[in-house]
């Protein structure tokens, strides 16, 4: 651990006066005060206690403003002293021969900065937590290596796998040109399953995902989690584990807990070697839009995990990388028969189980035709614009969405 601070100084500016610290006048002189004497600290001799008491004040000072109104309306301002306040205290932690508890808390800090501030100074945070995983990939090694065999002994489960009927099963095609998925499938807006054109994806071959794999490249990092069987339930809520608390409590399953998935769309950039892992479709150039505005998602979970028949304000390619998933697409030509919520949050969520309707409230739903599948690893299922879908997985599974206009 001796060496991990002199490789977290090199990558911060030389001085306090090439420090750049600047923000408009949403951000009071209180807080400005104290973020100009953390930084002091940082260059200057002084107990970690006094540092981590200052990077505290402004962490709890901009989170307050964080969590005040809705998220749509929180100023980037407030989100850039969150990520200060993080750099601070993960230099207050391991500064001074940090234990090996001291470096995964300073993990965890980067890693809030990661999803709740804003990127400062060249996205530092996302610099620092490279030095800090290396160094927590070092002292746990041996661990990883007794886990390996454990996930060796996983049972493979046997899910209710549904048999598709020829006449309602998704078609097929096999890398076809761009003009032709273009006029048979875009401009239609007609559901089909692409094959073939993520087999050089290395998360499907150099590195296959697997849960060692993912414990290996992002177990100490800290996600979002869902926790309930699906977002439409009383019970659903959200938490930040691990990936390793993610996979022991909720694939593993160690404590007989819940569903929990790991659904989320900044996973890729928050970890960047998964991303190196995969490939924007082709198709995607043939949307109007920009690449940076496509929107990457990551789904992963135990077998069981079911997404409710909702539909997207955008193109998807839907691409399995790990496990298989049954799904049922329904037009939104039909959505009169698919009961959506009344509120508005959940307006593009339907209120039928689909594979178990309430046919007396929903007695229209069984008229309201469907397409179906099982999606399998190197397959992407492509789901135009607004159609319903409705996914079960049916064993441990990762799935990657591309979300595209
Ligand atoms: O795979 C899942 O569970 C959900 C995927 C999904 O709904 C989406 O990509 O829009």
């Amino acid at each position: 651990m001796a060496m991990l601070w002199s490789r977290i100084s090199a990558a911060l500016p030389l001085n306090e006066e090439q420090f750049p610290l600047q923000f408009n006048d949403k951000v009071e002189s209180s807080v400005l005060e104290m973020l100009k004497r953390s930084r002091h600290q940082l260059y200057s001799d002084t107990t970690s206690a006094s540092r981590m008491l200052n990077a505290q004040i402004v962490l709890d000072f901009s989170w307050e403003k964080l969590n005040t109104g809705t998220w749509r309306h929180v100023d980037k301002e407030w989100r850039r002293v969150y990520s200060y306040g993080c750099l601070f205290k993960v230099a207050a932690l391991c500064r001074e021969e940090p234990s090996a508890d001291e470096v995964l808390q300073a993990l965890k800090t980067c890693d809030m900065g990661l999803l709740m501030g804003a990127a400062i100074m060249d996205n530092i945070l996302q610099v620092i937590v490279q030095i800090l995983q290396s160094e927590v990939r070092e002292s746990t090694k041996e661990e990883d290596e007794s886990e390996h065999a454990q996930v060796k002994r996983i049972k493979i489960e046997c899910p209710h796998v549904p048999v598709i009927k020829e006449e309602l099963a998704v078609p097929r095609i096999k890398c076809p040109s761009l003009e032709s998925f273009n006029t048979n499938y875009l401009l239609p807006l007609k559901p089909v399953i692409l094959e073939g054109i993520i087999d050089h994806w290395p998360a499907l071959n150099e590195h296959p995902w697997s849960i060692e794999y993912l414990r290996s490249v992002a177990g100490c990092r800290t996600v979002p989690v869902e926790v309930g069987t699906r977002y439409t339930d009383e019970e659903w809520s959200q938490t930040l584990l691990t990936v390793n608390g993610f996979i022991d409590r909720y694939i593993l399953n160690k404590d007989g807990a819940a569903v929990g998935y790991l659904a989320q769309h900044q996973l890729f950039d928050q970890i960047p070697e998964l991303k190196e892992d995969i490939r924007l479709p082709d198709y995607c150039c043939l949307g109007d839009g920009d690449e940076d505005d496509i929107t990457v998602n990551a789904w992963f979970g135990p077998g069981g995990t079911v997404s409710p028949l909702h539909q997207d304000p955008q193109q998807n390619f839907l691409a399995q990388v790990m496990g298989s998933k049954y799904i049922r697409l329904y037009s939104p030509e039909d959505t009169d028969k698919l009961y959506p919520h009344q509120s508005q949050l959940l307006h593009n969520t339907s209120q039928v189980e689909v594979e178990n309707p309430d046919t007396e409230r929903f007695p229209e739903f069984a008229k309201a035709p469907y397409l179906e599948c099982v999606l399998q690893p190197g397959e992407v299922l492509f789901i135009p614009v607004q159609h319903w879908h409705y996914i079960r997985s049916l064993e441990l599974s990762f799935s990657v969405s591309f979300w595209w206009s």
